[in-house]
C-alpha cells in the first residue's frame, strides 16, 4: 500500500476535528512537492460548476492548459468572427489563481474549423496569409499571459516517421512548421513554443522522424523552444522504451512538456471508437499497478530530462469522471489520478511519492 498509514491518521485526524494535527505531505497539493509546474487540462465551465472539482484544481495545480477553449475551432468558428469569451475566462482563472497557462493549440489539423479547412484547399496564398494573422492575432492578444503554446500539434502521421498530411501540409509544404513558429515568435518573443505529439514514447519511428523535424527547425534557426510528449500512454508501454525515448528528445536541448498525460489500461487502435475493452473492472491490483507507473513516470522524468529543461508534467484531466478517454474510444477506463467521484486513487498517491522521492 502506498503510503497508507499517513492517509488513515489524516483522515482520523481530520475526522476528529483535531486542530494540532501537524499536516503531513498528504495534505498538501501535487505543485507544493514540485519545483516545475504540474498541470491539468480544465474545462472550466464544468470545473466552476463542481466545488469540489474548483477546490482540487486550485488545490494540486499549478499550470492550467484549455482542453478545447483556445482551439482554433472554438476561437474562429466562422469567418471573420473571433470569439474570445471562454478564451477571456480562462486567462483570467490562471491569473486569480496564480497559475501558469499554457496555450494549445495554434495550428492542428483537428482543431481546424471546415471553413478553414475549405479556404485553405482552394487558395495557398490565402493558407498563407491566415496562417500569419491568426497565430499573430490570438498570441499578441494573450502575450505576457500565456507562457507557452503549442505552436503546432501533432504534425507526424499517427504511425511511423512521415509529416502529417493535413490542409497546411498540402497547400504549404512543410514550411507551414516553421512559418507558424516565426509568427508566434515575432508576436510574443517571451512565448515558450512548441512541437506537440503524441506516441512519441512508444513509437520509435515516429519519434526518429520528429526529432528529425526538429534537428531541422534549429538547423534553421527557427524559434522553436520544446517539444511536448502528449503521454496518452498504457499500462503494457515498457517503462524502459519510455526512458530512452524522453532521453533522445532531451539531448535536442530543448524544454520537455509531458503535456497531456493519461495511463490507461485498455488498448485501442488511435481512432475514435477504437477501443478495445479487455478489462471490464478496476481492481485493487491495477490500482496499484497503476500507482507504481505513475511514480516510475517521475523517476523517468527526472533521469532524461535535466533540471532545466523540465517545463512540467500536465495531466489531461485528473478524474475518470471526465476524460476524454472513455467517449472517444468507447470503453471503460481508470486512466486519471483520481476516481468518478473525485477521490485520490492509488495513482495519484504513487504520483505524489513519485515527486516526494525524486524532487531534490
Ligand atoms: O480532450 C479533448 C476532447 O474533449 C476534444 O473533443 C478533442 C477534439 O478537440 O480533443 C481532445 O484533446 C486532444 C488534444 O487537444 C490533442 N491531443 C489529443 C487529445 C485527446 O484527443
Amino acid at each position: 500500500m502506498v503510503k497508507s498509514t499517513n492517509r488513515i491518521l489524516l483522515v482520523l485526524c481530520l475526522g476528529l476535528g483535531l486542530t494540532h494535527c501537524t499536516p503531513t505531505k498528504d495534505s498538501q497539493g501535487l505543485k507544493e512537492l514540485s519545483d516545475y509546474p504540474i498541470g491539468t487540462a480544465i474545462n472550466l465551465k464544468s470545473t466552476l460548476s463542481d466545488s469540489k472539482k474548483l477546490n482540487l484544481t486550485v488545490k494540486e495545480f499549478s499550470s492550467i492548459t484549455a482542453e478545447n477553449n483556445m482551439k482554433m475551432f472554438r476561437i474562429l468558428p466562422q469567418e471573420n468572427e473571433y470569439n474570445w469569451d471562454a478564451t477571456d475566462a480562462v486567462v483570467a482563472f490562471a491569473a486569480e489563481n496564480q497559475m501558469r497557462l499554457f496555450g494549445h493549440a495554434l495550428v492542428w489539423h483537428s482543431g481546424t474549423p471546415k471553413w478553414v479547412n475549405d479556404r485553405i484547399a482552394a487558395d495557398s496564398l490565402w493558407a498563407q496569409n491566415f496562417l500569419n494573422e491568426y497565430i499573430n492575432t490570438v498570441v499578441s492578444k494573450y502575450q505576457g499571459k500565456v507562457a507557452g503554446w503549442d505552436v503546432v500539434n501533432e504534425p507526424m502521421e499517427t504511425q511511423g516517421g512521415k509529416l502529417r498530411s493535413t490542409a497546411w501540409l498540402n497547400a504549404l509544404g512543410p514550411d507551414y512548421i516553421a512559418q507558424a513558429f516565426h509568427a508566434a515568435h515575432t508576436a510574443d518573443p517571451n512565448a515558450t513554443l512548441f512541437l506537440n505529439d503524441f506516441n512519441l514514447e512508444r513509437d520509435p519511428l515516429k519519434l526518429e522522424g520528429f526529432l528529425d523535424l526538429v534537428e531541422q527547425l534549429l538547423n534553421n534557426n527557427v524559434p522553436i523552444s520544446g517539444i511536448g510528449f502528449q503521454m496518452h500512454y498504457r499500462m503494457d508501454i515498457p517503462d524502459s522504451l519510455i526512458l530512452k525515448s524522453l532521453e533522445k528528445a532531451a539531448a535536442k536541448g530543448l524544454k520537455i512538456h509531458l503535456s497531456e498525460v493519461d495511463l490507461i489500461f485498455n488498448t485501442h487502435d488511435d481512432s475514435q471508437a477504437g477501443g478495445v475493452q479487455s478489462y471490464e473492472n478496476f481492481t485493487p491490483e491495477m490500482a496499484q499497478a497503476q500507482a507504481a507507473k505513475y511514480k516510475n513516470l517521475v523517476a523517468l522524468y527526472h533521469k532524461a530530462v535535466p533540471k532545466a529543461q523540465r517545463y512540467g508534467i500536465t495531466f489531461w484531466g485528473f478524474n475518470d469522471r471526465d476524460t476524454w478517454i472513455k467517449p472517444f474510444f468507447k470503453i471503460k477506463d481508470w486512466p486519471t489520478l483520481f476516481d468518478e467521484q473525485l477521490n485520490p486513487k492509488e495513482a495519484y498517491w504513487g504520483f505524489k511519492e513519485g515527486l516526494e522521492e525524486n524532487m531534490n
